[in-house]
């Protein structure tokens, strides 16, 4: 079956979002997402002058050997636009297989492990009232699971929480990446202070299961900001409070820092939605050093890449943890909800729900009830592309914002 064309479309419905799809001789179509946030025309170049050409009279069946064509044959190896270009070949390669099969993705991959995905959404707040609001919004609109961020007493803007008084329930989900009409963008800028980070989260913690007991599994993400040690310390901190993951807890990239913090915590850890590759997490993996594989399908090289991680973090007790914000497009996020129903070794999805006009223009077949993600028996991925739709939503630069230390010193946002 071989392919006909690649063409890549950049579409901004609420968000920036760059996807790949794949046309056979069959007229059969595939998507793939390679959205990387604030970075998407770099994606855009890397697949339309140097990837697509490439794939015309190839067998779209092949996707293995696609893999390592684009994978090794590139040379310059890894990396996040790399990694979101072949990633983005991949996952239309096994939507294509999959309309071809008449089967959805899942059970090309070996049928259903469960019923369903574990979700957990993103509860926020700039103060522990505004935060309990939103748990309680979360909870009301079924999740069983949630993330807390809070705002700090003593910084203007934090990670993960809006800076508007409307909830997620009503305003969707935070978006950090801004997009701007000004004549030369540039990122937005905070200001950080890890010792009053510190300092207020048992207290946030505190009042979250003051309110809705033990039970409820929470989560948190430190982004990355905190050194080894201090990491160490809010991990101790919250074991009162039996946390599901604390994500982040330091840039993952030095993998033996984490030996430091496995030494003085029990909090469970995830990691890697920066990654891009399964050799970012070996000494993770093999001395277990994490509990939770964050990458998504679409920075890490498709579903074929994140199949092989995650059965690789099988084999040292580690389960997934896919990242899930809305960044990930609908393509990306149907994906990972193809493998989280078919691997064995699932933890929990992340689900940062799009906003309205994303769903216009992405149509999806995954469906969220009762606290459980599923991602529908269409054949292939069960997502189209309304193209018209796309064209009313022209690509705007949008940055990330770049954080700061008090003293003006550059930190990890
Ligand atoms: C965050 C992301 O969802 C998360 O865990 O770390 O929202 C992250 O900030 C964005 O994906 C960056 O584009
Ligand atoms: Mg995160």
């Amino acid at each position: 079956m071989k392919i006909t064309a690649a063409d890549v479309v950049v579409t901004s419905p609420g968000r920036n979002f760059v996807t790949l799809r794949i046309t056979t001789e069959d007229g059969l179509t595939g998507l793939g997402d390679a959205t990387l946030n604030g970075r998407e025309l770099a994606v855009e170049a890397y697949l339309r002058e140097h990837v697509a050409p490439l794939l015309l009279g190839r067998d779209a069946h092949a996707i293995e050997d696609t893999w390592q064509y684009l994978y090794r044959g590139a040379y310059w190896r890894r990396g996040p636009v790399t990694m979101a270009a072949v990633a983005a070949v991949d996952t239309a390669l096994w939507d294509i297989k999959g309309k071809a099969a008449g089967m959805p993705v899942y059970q090309l991959l070996g049928g259903a492990c469960r019923t369903g995905a574990l979700a957990y959404g993103h509860a926020s707040g700039r103060d522990i009232p505004e935060l309990l609001d939103s748990v309680r919004a979360h909870l009301a609109d079924g999740f069983r699971a949630v993330r807390i961020q809070s705002g700090i007493p003593g910084l203007d803007s934090v990670y993960g929480v809006a800076a508007s008084a409307a909830g997620e329930g009503e305003r969707y989900d935070y978006e950090p990446a801004r997009r701007t009409r000004a004549a030369h963008p540039r990122p937005t800028e905070e200001t950080w202070d890890t010792r009053a980070y510190l300092r207020h989260m048992p207290t946030v913690f505190e009042a979250v299961r003051h309110t809705f007991g033990p039970e409820l599994p929470l989560l948190h993400d430190g982004h990355h900001r905190m050194t080894p040690i201090q990491a160490a310390r809010l991990g101790k901190d919250l074991e009162p409070y039996d946390l599901f993951w604390l994500e982040d807890a330091t840039p993952g990239e030095d993998q033996r820092a984490l030996r430091l913090i496995r030494e003085h915590t029990t909090t469970p850890l995830a990691i890697g939605e920066v990654f891009n590759s399964v050799h970012d997490y070996t000494t993770l993996l093999q001395e277990r050093l994490i509990d939770y594989v964050r990458s998504a399908v679409t920075h890490t090289g498709g579903i074929t890449a994140v199949r092989k991680l995650l059965d690789m973090a099988a084999v040292h007790g580690v389960k997934s943890g896919m990242h899930g914000p809305t960044d990930i497009s609908p393509v990306g996020m149907a994906a990972a909800l193809h493998l989280d129903l078919a691997v064995h070794n699932f933890g929990i999805q992340e689900y940062m729900r799009h906003a309205p006009e994303t769903l216009e223009v992405f149509r999806t077949s995954y469906r969220f009830e009762d606290g459980l993600l599923h991602p529908g028996d269409a054949p292939g991925l069960g997502v189209e592309l309304d193209d018209e739709a796309a064209s009313r939503f022209p690509y705007e630069p949008a940055y990330l914002p770049v954080n700061r230390l008090r003293d003006g010193t550059v930190h990890d946002w």
